[in-house]
């Protein structure tokens, strides 16, 4: 290795015993599997500060060479919410009236979504968040940014269903709009839409089912063990 040219300190790593472990990846498991995408939002407000903190915790992710290449808007602005409702509903109209391929929209159809959103207005909180492809320091390329914005939106869903948030992750193709509806730089480019907020009473959710560990885990334990070829 070469010389490093950070200065490196003493990692504080707390070890857990067994139990403890096992319980917190339990306690783990019961908070994340409960998250649910929800379509319908009251418009009660949120508090702001949990936001941030939530927003704060997402950009603790890994990233590519630590370039951290991602910006978060927190949209609470009626007029912005409007105006970003009007753009995505048109992309969404010229989605399902033709630019969608049939096998998507047949994928779609049981969920029952169409083109019309009033979920980006209604919730009280909107958080773009955005990808820098570019490093606006120097004009060259990021690394492993989609990976790296990726990981830091999963643990933005995570810290605000942790806090008691229901989100949406929506994605209105192609999203450029709202870079322009937000004024933001051209370096960065819309990566996730995620309208945050609570369910309103008499929100319903469809009954999916999340694969059984069995169904997503392969193991090898032993050098004779095989990888399960799918055949
Ligand atoms: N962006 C559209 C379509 C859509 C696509 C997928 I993949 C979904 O899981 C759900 C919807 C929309 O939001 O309606």
């Amino acid at each position: 290795m070469t010389t490093p040219s950070f200065k490196y300190s003493q990692l504080n790593f707390p070890r857990q015993d067994e139990a403890t472990m096992q319980a917190n990846a339990d306690d783990f498991f019961r908070m994340i599997a409960s998250r649910r995408s929800i379509r319908h939002f009251s418009d009660h407000p949120v508090p702001i500060e949990v936001l941030e903190r939530c927003i704060h915790s997402a950009a603790q992710a890994p990233s590519g060479a630590n370039k951290q290449p991602w910006t978060f808007a927190l949209v609470t602005d009626p007029e912005r919410k409007r105006a970003i409702r009007e753009a995505a509903e048109k992309e969404e109209k010229a989605f399902y009236s033709g630019r969608a391929p049939q096998r998507w929209l047949n994928d779609l159809e049981p969920l029952g979504t169409d083109e019309n959103k009033p979920f980006l207005e209604i919730a009280p909180a909107l958080i773009v968040v955005f990808a820098h492809r570019i490093d606006p320091e120097d004009g060259g390329r990021n690394y492993y940014v989609s990976e790296s914005v990726g990981i830091a939106a999963g643990f933005l869903l995570a810290a605000l269903h942790h806090a008691g948030l229901a989100t949406l992750t929506h994605t209105p193709s192609p999203m450029g709009f709202l870079r322009d509806v937000l004024g933001r730089p051209r370096h960065e480019q819309a990566y996730l839409l995620i309208p945050v907020g609570f369910p309103t009473r008499d929100c319903e959710v469809p009954d999916i089912n999340r694969k059984s560990l069995d169904e997503v885990l392969v193991r090898f334990d032993s050098p004779n063990d095989e990888p399960c070829t799918g055949t």
